[in-house]
């Protein structure tokens, strides 16, 4: 500890500023790699929201109706270590218990980016507590901040009463030039206009260094321009040294009512270093001893002492955030207690939120279709089973990307309502054609802990990765829905016929994926997703009807939550072949199966709805469903063959996609590919001898 003599206030705010700095020097030149000069440059201002505006305690970094801070501009975490850990925030688990210890200690910064470091190269929710969302793909942070904002207005809408205002929570977001050039940046703003969110405030860095040099190379658009066209509410403030500036416009975007506030802060990158201010040298690499000293020179630092936290410095945000953050919690809580007594419902309603439990009852009135050769399609199954589910659960609110009468997630029931600025008690969301931010939207309703899914065509699914990718890392319960699944849209043609989709996300770990084979597996599948608490799912639905089975001439449905398992099976036992199918590929199974019975050879039908679930079942029940000793083995599916070795094993055969499908109707497509029973017969007995 350095002594600081006759400290101002004035003094300690400066002090403060360059601890954050200064730590974030020595942290990336220690790492030898990270980003030092955006801390540098927003020390001031992440120091201001936080210790001089934000509503946050660091005691207890899950209060519900705390403020939630983003860096969508995730490489300079820096910041975000250095102030949970000057603020002293404490770690939780993922239970929700307080662990008793600090969530970022000076030993986690002195190894920032090393293994086991609760100081890693990019904010990552999950690992450290205090990070709201992970960030480092550029734009996804400040997206995803549309979706809290979303939450909050939702929230507040169905609990907050006269005199109760349970959630006023609201959501800043610092974002640099990447996330003002990522397209998911300008989805989400447009979106936040439309709505206009006003406890949203994302402050863009305008510091016009990127990694390869000046945005004058790339990027010369009127950012504010843009944002005002949005309907945004823009400021500026020209000195990112200017705390009391910065503080008047955080102030003004608090009393904002109508549109999303931003600000446009002018920095310089690296600020403070004789020779690395404002060049991309200060981006992503490390100052170097010399260019610290001469650093720490400028900001009147002792220039050879490293991780310095100043006497004072800890008591300042103590004094800051501390103070204002645990007076707020305790208001909030004696509001609580208060509100639970008067309104205990809704109080007990909140609770369950919070914990990500699901109502009693949650699944109550859940339909079982009766057996149908014509049959349902998957998402007509999946219409019926939404609309029930989201009257059994207040919380549970989705929509989809424009596709809502062709994905048939749209919530009919008497109500339901549609969430806009004027009605935020709406469930169905309108994302618009904006399928990337529609993920990250998702991905910050599920962070403030509201049950969402979302909506397109399979083939967007790639338009959505990038959050459906995030949702996996951060183990959030976020739900897609994609209809539309193979080549049931067959004229629209190959620009709209997944192949490669199904084999890459099921290649995301943690990620679970399901293809539900008939109405009643959709059911099945949703009774199953509904139950994940720190899992994102895929859902993959048919267009077109698909016979719905008889579940007494062959296996329940209720097999759809162990991943695979026997759909029908040879009479006798032993079976000689085994046809592993998914989705609409399963009802071609069945029929090859009973024409293979006819011809006396023993088959047996596995429905593999979720690779991913089936792989968490024991071996023995995995055996129990392959046998190991059956080696003749088909796989059906209408997508890539990529992965499906693993089931067929060497001696199997795979029906499915190795080129792109066709524009045609589906029938002429389905036996171009191969998708018939008949095709499933010949290779049965091809691999049994008998062809
Ligand atoms: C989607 C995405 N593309 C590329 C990158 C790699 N990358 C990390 S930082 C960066 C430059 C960002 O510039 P800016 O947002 O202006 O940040 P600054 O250097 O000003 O802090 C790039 C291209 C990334 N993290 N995410
Ligand atoms: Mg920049």
């Amino acid at each position: 500890m350095t002594p600081v003599a006759e400290i101002t206030t004035t003094d300690l705010d400066e002090l403060s500023i360059n601890t954050i700095r200064t730590l974030s020097m020595d942290a990336v030149q220690q790492a030898k790699s990270g980003h030092p000069g955006t801390p540098m440059a927003l020390a001031p201002l992440v120091y201001t929201l936080w210790n001089r505006v934000m509503r946050f305690d660091p005691q207890d970094p899950i209060w519900p109706n705390r403020d939630r801070f983003v860096l969508s501009n995730g490489h300079a975490s820096m910041l975000l270590w250095s102030v949970l850990h000057l603020t002293r925030t404490q770690a939780v688990n993922a239970a929700y218990e307080k662990l008793g210890h600090a969530s970022v200690t000076l030993e986690d910064i002195r190894h920032f980016r090393q293994l086991d470091s609760k100081a890693p190269g990019h904010p990552e929710y999950h690992w450290v507590s205090g990070v709201e969302t992970t960030t480092g793909p550029l734009g996804q942070g400040i997206a995803t901040s549309v979706g809290m904002a979303i939450a909050q207005k939702w929230l507040a809408n169905r609990y907050n009463r006269p005199g109760f205002p349970i959630f006023d929570y609201r959501i800043y977001a610092i974002a640099g030039d990447g996330c003002m050039m990522e397209g998911i940046g300008s989805e989400a703003a447009s979106l936040a206009g439309h709505l206009g969110l006003d406890n949203l405030c994302w402050i863009y860095d305008n510091n016009r260094i990127t990694i390869e040099g000046h945005t004058d190379i790339a990027f010369t658009e009127d950012v504010a321009a843009r944002f005002l066209a949005y309907g945004w509410h823009v400021l500026r403030v020209s000195d990112a040294n200017d705390t009391e500036r910065i503080e008047h416009a955080l102030d003004k975007a608090g009393n904002n009512t109508g549109s999303p506030t931003l600000i446009v802060l002018d920095s310089h990158i690296g600020y403070g270093s004789p020779h690395k201010q404002d060049t991309s040298e200060a981006h992503g690499e490390p100052l170097g001893d010399e260019e610290i000293r001469l650093t720490k020179l400028a900001y009147g630092w002792p220039e050879d002492a490293k991780f310095v936290v100043p006497d004072g410095v800890y008591e300042h945000f103590e004094d800051g955030i501390g103070t204002r953050g645990a007076e707020s919690r305790r208001d909030w809580t004696q509001l609580f207690e208060a509100y639970r007594v008067q309104y205990p419902d809704l109080a007990a309603e909140i609770e369950q939120i919070e914990r990500r439990e699901l109502p009693n009852s949650w699944d109550r009135n859940l339909p079982v279709f009766p057996p149908d050769p014509k049959g349902m399609a998957g998402r007509e199954a999946s219409s019926k089973a939404l609309n029930v589910l989201a009257q059994n659960i207040p919380w549970f609110v989705g929509g989809s990307a424009d596709l809502g009468p062709s994905n048939k997630t749209l919530l009919t029931y008497e109500g339901a309502g549609h969430f806009q600025a004027n009605n935020p008690g709406g469930k169905n969301l309108h994302f618009g054609i904006r399928e990337h931010a529609m993920g990250a939207t998702l991905n910050g309703l599920a962070l403030a802990k509201i049950r969402p899914y979302g909506a397109t065509f399979f083939i967007f699914s790639d338009y959505e990765r990038p959050a459906i990718r995030l949702a996996a890392l951060m183990e959030l319960p976020s739900i897609f829905v994609f209809t539309h699944d193979a080549m049931g849209d067959g004229e629209d043609g190959p620009t709209h016929q997944p192949v490669e989709h199904l084999a890459s996300l099921r290649a995301i770990p943690g990620l679970v994926t399901l293809r539900p084979g008939d109405a009643n597996e959709v059911v099945e599948a949703y009774r199953y997703i509904m139950q994940l608490r720190h899992q994102p799912a895929v859902l993959v639905l048919s267009r077109q009807p698909l016979p719905t089975l008889d579940r007494k001439k062959y296996a329940s449905a209720a097999g759809v939550s162990r991943g695979a398992y026997v759909l029908a099976d040879s009479p006798a036992g032993h079976p000689e072949v085994i046809l592993i199918a998914s989705g609409s590929e399963v009802s071609v199974a069945v029929d090859a199966y009973e024409k293979l019975l006819a011809e006396g050879i023993r088959s047996r039908v596995v429905s593999l709805p979720s690779w991913d679930i089936f792989e968490h079942q024991t071996q023995e029940y995995r055996d129990s469903v392959l046998p190991p000793n059956v080696t003749a083995r088909v796989s059906i599916e209408q997508a890539s063959t990529f992965g499906w070795e693993r089931y067929v094993g060497a001696k199997g055969r795979m029906i499915g996609m190795t080129t792109f499908g066709a524009s045609a109707p589906l029938k002429e497509l389905q036996r171009k590919f191969g998708f018939e029973p008949a095709r499933v017969i010949e290779i049965a007995k091809e691999l049994l001898g008998r062809g």
